[in-house]
């Protein structure tokens, strides 16, 4: 498999309102995109940090991952993001290594990425993520 950065780290936090000023006004970084991912029960807000992506997860629902994950361990780093260039064989070549996979095959995620998880059991306790898509450096949005 190829990686060929890290494409975004995911934070979890209680509220996007709350949180977006910290990375805007003392980071000094630009939020440029806020979107809801109804299948991932989150809103989202992104920063760009050179090549990588900083992802701000706030939960819609309390039993999805996010929910479930503030309310266990509160806010903090939630997950990590590689961008590959075949997701699919990608996730066929992990898990032929025995590594358990979340997702068999990949979906939509934010942005119009296809996403995919692997399970932090399996990942040394960092929830990691594939992406496949379109470039960081593509300024269309
Ligand atoms: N990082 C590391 N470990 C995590 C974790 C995370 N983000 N989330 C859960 N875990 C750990 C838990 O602490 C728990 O460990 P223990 O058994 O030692 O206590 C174990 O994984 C099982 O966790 P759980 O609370 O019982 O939660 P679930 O099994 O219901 O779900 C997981 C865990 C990772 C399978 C689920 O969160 C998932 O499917 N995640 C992938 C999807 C996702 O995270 N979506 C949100 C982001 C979407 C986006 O970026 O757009």
């Amino acid at each position: 498999m190829e990686i060929s950065h890290i494409e975004h780290i995911g934070i979890a936090v209680k509220s996007l309102e709350e949180a977006i000023p910290f990375y805007e006004n003392v980071l000094g970084l630009k939020c440029y995109n806020i979107e809801e991912v109804k299948d991932q029960k989150v809103k989202t807000a992104f920063f760009k940090v050179g090549q990588t992506k900083i992802e701000l997860l706030e939960s819609t629902d309390p039993d999805g991952a996010v929910g479930k994950f503030i309310e266990k361990k509160g806010e903090g780093l939630h997950h990590m993001a590689f961008a590959v260039k075949n997701i699919e064989s990608s996730l066929e070549e992990v898990h032929s290594r025995g590594i358990k996979l979340i997702d068999a095959k990949p979906r939509k995620g934010a942005e119009g990425l296809n996403i995919a998880f692997l399970h932090p059991k399996a990942t040394f306790g960092v929830l990691t993520e594939f992406c496949e898509g379109r470039k960081p450096d593509d300024s269309s949005h």
